[in-house]
């Protein structure tokens, strides 16, 4: 039954793409899905609705895009192992964003530009909507330099080959470039002058920084004067993303817009707003990167070398990043596969133009099942309960209190400006006045076991402000695990008497957005005891002040579908 079930939905999707896919050529086979379901029995860890390839080692999104009517998502990947190394360019394609396809990788190391490696880089749409990647190879004597690939057959909505351009390198270390901090080229995008502009990240006499090309013809590169942006205080900036953002869904074609540049360093991905001039390529910053008081990240927690790209289709900015392994190496090679994708979010621009807000998109509803709800409950100190009835490893939940009288708040100390040393240092089980208050995912029964995500407020003179924490401390028995407990501030109106908490919960990672989206916080967890039917969601206040919550809905996550693809008809691809 669960055989011809699993067909009926293969079957279906081809259907539905077989207008544009050549399904001839395509078929999907349900044997690797197979495999995969009993994996997830055998590995707990395993993500249900995350993005992750059947095995071996991935880390950074690569050039994701939307090309006649498909999702695509290419991805750095070790074909041959757990751990980093060999990198190449995987692909998939999706319709929805949520069920997947796996291709054949779409670029591989082959040539003297690249034979060390098809590092990261993303993907521009050219005139005339033909995509291409620009990418990092690592040639013969181990530089870095910045390659071309367009699709060998662009009527293909797959887009299945790619093939390198002749010309490559297109752009390689010289002068006073340091070959071995010179990669990750940005989507490309034209000025009023019809002249494409890329950045790399690099690092130049200690500086972090985006170099800028300019190009006529997406070949032949110029370097320009100076930088786009650069820094003191960051070291090196991996992965920039640099795209316009406004109040509402319409890529900066609004008045209201700013430019975003975010650039990854230090493990964390952390961005600044500004003002982009483009005839002049000016980039006039609002604050700088790690500015005192201004330390915007996308997310608080695990979440790195993220990449953006626009969505033609929704008309809407979509970010993903690579979610990292906290277990250790030995850990992955028993797994036989390391790294995740994070739900996709789409990102605006706050209603203050001062932060970007961001939310998993719309469609990973599709997978919310059995469904429970509560309203108005009362949570007077020290008041745990369950929230039974879903699917605990693998859930989706929305909660949202009403806060009590703030005037009787803590009040902040002047000290206090670390949100995760304050997380740290106060705890989910540690007592206050408003909060520690919201959730315990992925909790064992007796509570040995729990990731704790909350909220404490403060008061700062006539204000107040609000942290929020996710507390890995106590998320498995097992030793020899990252647990570190990530926090961070969420900016809040003084008015504001509601604040809200959605934690999206998949075996070994709890995504989760405060304050519909102000502050994120992704953790990775591996717990021992608090494992499939095992694990346990709660609601807890350890407050002395009650706090109230308005509404909880909570839902089971149905398993995303993954199918792998034969290239040709009863030729099936080989994952090593
Ligand atoms: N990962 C890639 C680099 C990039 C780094 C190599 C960031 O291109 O700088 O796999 O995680």
């Amino acid at each position: 039954m669960e055989i011809c079930i699993i067909w009926a939905v293969c079957l279906c999707f081809l259907l539905v793409g077989d207008a544009v896919l050549e399904v001839d050529q395509v078929e999907a086979s349900h044997h690797p899905y197979r495999n995969l379901q009993s994996l997830s029995r055998e590995q707990p860890y395993r993500t249900a609705y995350h993005f992750q390839p059947p095995k071996n080692w991935m880390n950074d999104p690569n050039g994701p895009m939307y090309y006649k009517g498909v999702y695509h998502l290419f991805y750095q990947f070790n074909p041959y192992g757990a751990l980093w190394g060999n990198i190449s360019w995987a692909h998939s394609i999706s319709y929805d964003l949520v069920d997947w396809v796996h291709l054949e990788p779409a670029i591989n190391p082959s040539d003297p530009f690249d034979i060390n490696g098809c590092w990261s880089g993303s993907t521009t749409f050219l005139p005339g909507g033909k995509p291409a990647i620009l990418y990092t190879g690592i040639d013969l004597k181990n530089r870095q330099v910045q390659n071309l690939a367009v699709p060998k057959n662009v009527s293909d909505p797959l887009l299945r080959e790619w093939v390198k351009s002749p010309h490559n390198p297109l752009l390689t270390p010289i002068d006073d470039i340091d070959p071995q901090n010179f990669r990750d080229p940005t989507t490309a995008w034209q000025g009023p002058d019809r002249v494409w502009r890329v950045i790399v990240g690099s690092k130049i006499n200690g500086l972090g920084m985006a170099i800028l090309y300019r190009s006529r013809d997406f070949v032949e590169w110029i370097r320009s004067e100076n930088p786009l942006h650069s820094s003191t205080k960051t070291g090196m900036w991996e992965c920039p993303d640099f795209y316009p953002v406004s109040v509402n869904n319409t890529n900066g074609e609004e008045k209201f817009s700013k430019h975003v540049l975010k650039a990854s360093f230090h493990n964390q991905d952390h961005y600044i707003l500004g003002n982009y001039v483009p005839m002049t390529d000016k980039f006039e910053v609002d604050t700088d990167f790690l500015d005192e008081g201004f330390d915007m990240r996308y997310d608080y927690g695990n979440f790195y070398a993220s990449k953006t790209f626009y969505d033609s289709g929704k008309k809407r900015r979509i970010l993903w990043a690579w979610v990292t392994e906290s277990d250790g190496e030995s850990d992955d090679i028993e797994k036989g596969w390391s790294g995740l994708q994070s739900i996709p979010r789409s990102v605006l621009l706050s209603g203050t133009r001062q932060q970007l807000i961001q939310w998993p998109i719309k469609e990973i509803e599709k997978l919310r099942t059995n469904k429970v709800s509560f309203h108005d409950k009362e949570l007077n100190d020290g008041f745990i309960f369950e929230v039974s009835g879903i699917t605990a490893s693998q859930a989706d939940v929305e909660v949202s209190f009403d806060l009590p009288n703030l005037d009787e708040a803590e009040s902040l100390d002047p000290n206090w400006v670390d949100p995760q040393l304050l997380c740290s240092q106060k705890g989910a089980s540690g007592r206050g006045r408003v909060g520690p208050f919201g959730l315990l995912v992925l909790a064992s029964k007796d509570l040995t076991e729990q990731t704790a995500v909350f909220f404490l407020i403060f008061r700062r003179h006539d204000n107040y402000v609000v942290l929020m924490c996710s507390d890995q401390s106590r998320s498995s028995l097992r030793e020899g695990l990252g647990k570190t407990i990530y926090g961070a501030f969420v900016s809040m109106d003084h008015r504001e008497r509601k604040i809200s908490l959605r934690s999206l919960i998949d075996h070994s990672i709890v995504e989760s957005f405060g304050a519909d989206g102000r502050s994120c916080i992704t953790a990775r967890v591996y717990p021992k005891l608090a494992i499939h039917s095992e694990s346990r969601l709660y609601v807890f206040n350890n407050g002395t002040l009650s706090v109230r919550i308005s509404s909880l809905n909570a839902w089971s996550m149905k398993r995303a579908q993954i199918f792998p693809m034969q290239k040709r008809r009863k030729q099936q691809i080989n994952y090593k």
